[in-house]
C-alpha cells in the first residue's frame, strides 16, 4: 500500500477519502463499519420467509450478506456512495412505461467505472489500497450499510431516502483495508412520519408492513427478475409497467423536488423522441421473435438494463401491458405472438392479453381456440385455459 500522508488523524483521513469520492462525482458519500449490517436479522427473516422468490443468488449469498467479513476478511471499513438518477417519467409512444432508472445507460456499468476511478485515485493519493467494489447484485445489504454510513434513512417502501434526491439514487460500495471512523449521522434525515403513500399506492400490496417488501408481489420483480409465467392476479395489477416499476418512489413526497439528472445516464436510442415504431409495446413484443437465440436482443439493449429479462421476458411484459390497454392497439401483434412466438411464456401472455382485451372479437376467439388446441407445452396450455375461463 502507498504511504499515508504524514500526520493525518483518522478523521482527516476519512475526510480526504470522502473528498476523493465526491470528486469522482458521487452525490452521497460516507464511511460505515465493515461488519454485519444493522438489518441482518431482517434480511435473514426475509429469506427464510421466501420473500425473494426465484432470486436464488440472494439465498446463496446469505452467509456473506449477514457478515461480509466471512468473504472479505481483509476489509476494515466500507466506503458507501450514492448516485442520483432522478429524471422525468418515461412513457412509451402509444402506452406502456419503463422505470426511470432504465431509460438510459445501465447504472451497474456507470457506477462500476466510477468506483474504478475512485480506487485509482485513492491509491495515487496514498490514502488507501481499496479492495472490491460493489453495486447491486452482490452479497451486501446495501441499504443497511449505506444508512449506517449516514447516506439516508429507510422509507416504508424500504427505499433509502435522501433529503434532496428522495429515493432517486443508486448505491455502491468500496471495501477499504484501513480503519476509518464511521461518518457521524447527518443533522437532517428524511422521515416518513405518518405518511403511508407508498403502501397505499402499491397496486399489488407488495409492501407488507413498513420497510418489508415481498418481492414475489412486486411489479419490479415480475418484470425484471422473474422468468416464466406471471401469476394471473398480478397481470392486471401490473397496469402500464413493461419494465420495473416506480410507483412507490413516485408517490414519495421526499422525491418530488429532486433535480432532473437525465443527462447523466442519457436516453437509449429506442426511447428518444421520434424513434417510433421502436420502443413501442408492439415493438417490444415482436422484435427478435423469429431469431433462434438472444444475440439480437443483447445487441439491441447493450449497455441498457433492459437486457436483463431477455427477449422473452420483455415480450411477455409487453403482451401483459397490451392486455391492460383495451384500445385495439397491438391486436394483430398479439395474435401473431399467440400463433407464432417460439416461447410458451410469450404465447400464454399473448393469450391472456387477448382474453383480457379482445375477447368480444369473433376472430380472436377462434385464434385462441386454435392456439389452445395445438399448444404443445402443458403449462402454457393450462395458463391459456385459465385465461379463457376467467374472461369468458
Ligand atoms: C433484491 C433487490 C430487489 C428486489 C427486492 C426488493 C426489496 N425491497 O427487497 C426487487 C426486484 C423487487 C427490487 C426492486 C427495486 N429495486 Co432493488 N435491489 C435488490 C437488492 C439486490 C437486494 C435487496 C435485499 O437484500 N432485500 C432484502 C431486504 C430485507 O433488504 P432491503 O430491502 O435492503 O431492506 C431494508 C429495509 O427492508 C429496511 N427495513 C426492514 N424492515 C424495516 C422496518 C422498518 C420499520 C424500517 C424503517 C426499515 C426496515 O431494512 C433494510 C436495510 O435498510 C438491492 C442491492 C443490494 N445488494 O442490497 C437492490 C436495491 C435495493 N434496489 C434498488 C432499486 C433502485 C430498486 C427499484 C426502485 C427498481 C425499480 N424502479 O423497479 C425497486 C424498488 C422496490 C422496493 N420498494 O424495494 C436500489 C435502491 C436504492 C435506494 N435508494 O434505496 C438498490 C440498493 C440497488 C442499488 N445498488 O442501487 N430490488
Amino acid at each position: 500500500m502507498a504511504p499515508a500522508p504524514p500526520q493525518s488523524s483518522p478523521e482527516s483521513r476519512r475526510e480526504l477519502v470522502l473528498e476523493q469520492a465526491r470528486e469522482v462525482g458521487f452525490d452521497l458519500v460516507g464511511i460505515a463499519p465493515f461488519g454485519p449490517p444493522p438489518d441482518a436479522r431482517r434480511f435473514a427473516e426475509w429469506i427464510d420467509e421466501k420473500r425473494h422468490g426465484s432470486m436464488g443468488y440472494l439465498e446463496r449469498g446469505r452467509a456473506a450478506t449477514l457478515d461480509p467479513r466471512s468473504q472479505w476478511p481483509e476489509g476494515k471499513s466500507l466506503l458507501v456512495v450514492g448516485l442520483g438518477h432522478s429524471r422525468p417519467a418515461l412513457h412509451l409512444p402509444g402506452g406502456g412505461r419503463i422505470a426511470r432508472y432504465a431509460a438510459g445507460r445501465d447504472y451497474h456499468n456507470v457506477i462500476s467505472k466510477m468506483l474504478g476511478r475512485l480506487r485509482r485515485a485513492l491509491l495515487r493519493e496514498g490514502l488507501a489500497s481499496p479492495g472490491s467494489g460493489f453495486v447491486d447484485a452482490t452479497p451486501l445489504l446495501e441499504r443497511s450499510h449505506a444508512a449506517e454510513g449516514g447516506l439516508g434513512a429507510p422509507s416504508k417502501a424500504a427505499n433509502l431516502l435522501d433529503v434532496r434526491l428522495g429515493p432517486w439514487f443508486f448505491l455502491g460500495e468500496l471495501i477499504l483495508d484501513l480503519d476509518l471512523s464511521p461518518t457521524p449521522a447527518p443533522s437532517r434525515l428524511p422521515s416518513c412520519g405518518t405518511c403511508t403513500a407508498c403502501i397505499d399506492a402499491c397496486p399489488t400490496g407488495a409492501i407488507l408492513e413498513p420497510g418489508k417488501v415481498d418481492a414475489t408481489r412486486c411489479i419490479s420483480y415480475h418484470t425484471i427478475e422473474h422468468r416464466g409465467l406471471v401469476s394471473h392476479d398480478l397481470r392486471s395489477q401490473a397496469g402500464e409497467w413493461a419494465f420495473g416499476c416506480d410507483i412507490c418512489s413516485e408517490v414519495c413526497p421526499w422525491g418530488s423536488k429532486a433535480p432532473d439528472l437525465s443527462g447523466r445516464f442519457g436516453t437509449h436510442p429506442s426511447f428518444e423522441e421520434g424513434a417510433s415504431p421502436e420502443g413501442t409495446l408492439v415493438d417490444l413484443l415482436v422484435t427478435g421473435a423469429e431469431e433462434s437465440d438472444d444475440t439480437g436482443h443483447r445487441e439491441r439493449w447493450r449497455g441498457s438494463p433492459l437486457r436483463r429479462p431477455g427477449r422473452e421476458g420483455l415480450a411477455r411484459n409487453a403482451a401483459i401491458v397490451l392486455g391492460n390497454r383495451p384500445t385495439g392497439a397491438g391486436l394483430d401483434a398479439l395474435v401473431t405472438s399467440l400463433e407464432r412466438d417460439p416461447s410458451p411464456t410469450v404465447r400464454a401472455a399473448a393469450a391472456w392479453a387477448l382474453t383480457a382485451a379482445h375477447l368480444e372479437d369473433a376472430g380472436v376467439r377462434a385464434s385462441l381456440d386454435r392456439a389452445l388446441g395445438r399448444e404443445p407445452i402443458p403449462e402454457a396450455a393450462r395458463d391459456m385455459r385459465a385465461s379463457l375461463d376467467q374472461n369468458s
